[in-house]
């Protein structure tokens, strides 16, 4: 079976599935396209127009937080909660992660200090929730790495980035929020999930939108 990650550099719904594919050591292809220009063959195969897509042969699988439960029941190991309501539980978190990164992409493209300050609003009502629900480490669950983990974990690494250029952003985050970020970056799946040169791809994407904070990068 030969599998085609199909990814825009600096995505992070995309990044969710790298994580998983290293955690279970499965051997994958990436292609990246440019979403500003996406070729034909990628709008032929993708429903939303929109990155990750997970080729398996022939077969096309879209959606971040489907392709990762695709491959949480193809390889091992099992990265779901066993319990089906803990299962359920995840997938509704998950989906609040997605709304969290979006809310992130949000300040990052941002272009001025009212933007900014409106996002911060946003995303500390967003980590007020999530810390209520989040053990005291090292993952969210406690000690047990899970689907859930893999997809908030590009949420961090962008988190870290913009903080370099928002001091701000250290003191909006819970310290239990904070704790559990520390955790995910030093995993290796999590640190083997971008390029070396991400960073300065981050800093470009965003200076190209006019982000207000990485103008200062
Ligand atoms: N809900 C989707 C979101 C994916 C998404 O928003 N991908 C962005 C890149 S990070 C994209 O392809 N955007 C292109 C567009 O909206 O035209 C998932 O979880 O896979």
């Amino acid at each position: 079976m030969s599998l085609e990650l199909v990814s825009f550099a600096i995505c992070p719904f995309v990044q969710r599935a790298v994580i998983a594919l290293k955690e279970k050591q499965v051997d994958f292809k990436i292609t990246y396209i440019d979403l500003e220009n996406p070729p034909a063959w990628f709008k032929e195969i993708s429903p939303f127009g929109k990155v990750p897509l997970l080729r398996i042969d022939q077969e096309v699988l879209f959606e971040s937080a489907v392709i990762n439960e695709y491959l949480d029941e193809v390889y091992s190991p099992r990265l779901h909660p066993d319990d089906p309501l803990v299962r359920a539980k995840h997938r509704g978190w998950i989906e609040f992660g997605s709304n969290l990164i979006f809310e992130q992409y949000k300040l990052m493209v941002a272009t001025d200090d009212d933007g900014v300050q409106q996002q911060c609003e946003a995303l500390g009502g967003l980590f007020a929730r999530l810390a209520n629900e989040v053990s005291d480490g090292p993952y969210f669950m406690g000690d047990q790495f899970t689907l859930l983990d893999t997809a908030y974990a590009p949420f961090f690494t962008r988190y870290e980035i913009l903080k370099k250029y928002h001091e701000e952003l250290e003191e909006l985050i819970p310290s239990r929020l904070a704790h559990w970020g520390r955790s995910l970056l030093a995993r290796d799946s999590v640190k083997a999930s971008v390029a070396d040169d991400f960073e300065q791809k981050f800093v470009d994407f965003g200076k190209s939108k006019g982000s207000f904070i990485l103008a200062r990068a």
